[in-house]
């Protein structure tokens, strides 16, 4: 299968870049940053921008996928901060990726969405059809993008396929999320033995570990579409307050200082999250399961984010 992938630089295009080739898939990689080293080599890697319809449609005629995995987006707390060129990756891109799709016929559009969709004054536990208010620029482009997804499937046949993922916690180095407080307990936590999260102690959000998010990638784009009775799904595995996970990094870093001091402006954005998902579709429609709690995804994580600390790829320490 050919697969173009997205943001293929970011936190999830990364580590699925490997997980495709893995079962044999023909990959190209579109991203606005250049070939990182760590690329494998098999993979075709196609600088560009997706704002840029031509720069789009040129690697989608040229590589002629037959699905497009499109992750390329800016994320909450750098939305804030720029508005615009979010709107214009998260929007205008999607718009573009569906186009080149209808153009050079791609049979399949996987689309990564958030729990960020979702807005003030939720139920206890959210369900797929809460209604959608969100409140961030980055939750608002990312409605509009299920919708338009929608749109060109129910118009032009493309079939418009994905999931809301909660945050995300992986060995790597996060950007622009409200949500990377979790990893940085992790990451600084070993690179420097402390970390203050920028969200109160009880501050309660759905979170899923990486490899679960990528096997949900990968079972429901090659679900049968006959067992789909929507296009996105939630998907849901854990939902542990800070201090919980601060927990879980304390007693595996002996000595480590995680402390809390509340910044208004991502609390505000985390408060008006879900604190648990219901994600009873994906169960139901294409056996969805989780696998990582934060016991199991914690003892799994730290040895990998030691050796990413260990890497050249751990970088300096991404402004928290
Ligand atoms: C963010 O924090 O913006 C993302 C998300 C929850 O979609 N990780």
């Amino acid at each position: 299968m050919k697969i173009l992938l997205t943001g293929a630089g970011g936190q999830v295009g990364t580590d699925l870049l490997p997980l495709l080739l893995g079962r044999g898939d023909e990959v190209a990689a579109f991203d606005i940053a250049p070939r990182p080293a760590h690329c494998p080599d098999a993979v075709q890697w196609v600088q560009g921008d997706i704002t840029q319809a031509p720069e789009v449609n040129d690697v989608v005629r040229a590589f002629q996928p037959d699905r497009i995995f499109h992750f390329a987006a800016i994320l909450s707390a750098k939305g804030e901060q720029i508005p615009h060129r979010a709107w214009a990756v998260n929007m205008d891109g999607t718009r573009n990726v569906l186009e080149a799709a209808r153009q050079f016929g791609v049979a399949q559009i996987f689309y990564t969405s958030t729990i960020a969709v979702f807005g003030d004054g939720l139920p206890d536990v959210v369900g797929d059809d809460v209604p959608l208010q969100p409140t961030t620029m980055y939750g608002l482009t990312k409605v509009a993008g299920e919708l338009l997804g929608a749109w060109y499937q129910q118009t032009y046949g493309i079939d418009f396929r994905g999931v809301r993922f909660p945050g995300l916690i992986n060995a790597g180095i996060p950007g622009g999320g409200t949500s990377d407080y979790a990893l940085f307990m992790y990451v600084d936590g070993l690179r420097t033995g402390a970390y203050e999260s920028f969200v109160e102690a009880d501050s309660k959000i759905p979170f899923m570990y990486m490899p679960d998010a990528l096997r949900a990638v990968l079972e429901l784009s090659d679900a049968p579409r006959s067992a789909l009775t929507r296009n996105i799904y939630n998907i849901a595995a854990i939902s542990p307050t800070a201090e919980e996970i601060a927990d879980a990094v304390r007693s595996r870093i002996p000595g480590v200082n995680l402390t809390f001091k509340s910044d208004p402006v991502r609390q505000a954005i985390l408060d008006s999250w879900p604190e648990v998902l219901d994600d009873a579709n994906a169960r139901a429609d294409w056996g969805w399961a989780h696998e990582f709690d934060l016991e199991k995804m914690s003892d799994d994580l730290l040895p990998k984010v030691k050796a990413l600390i260990g890497s050249s790829e751990g970088g300096e320490p991404v402004p928290a």
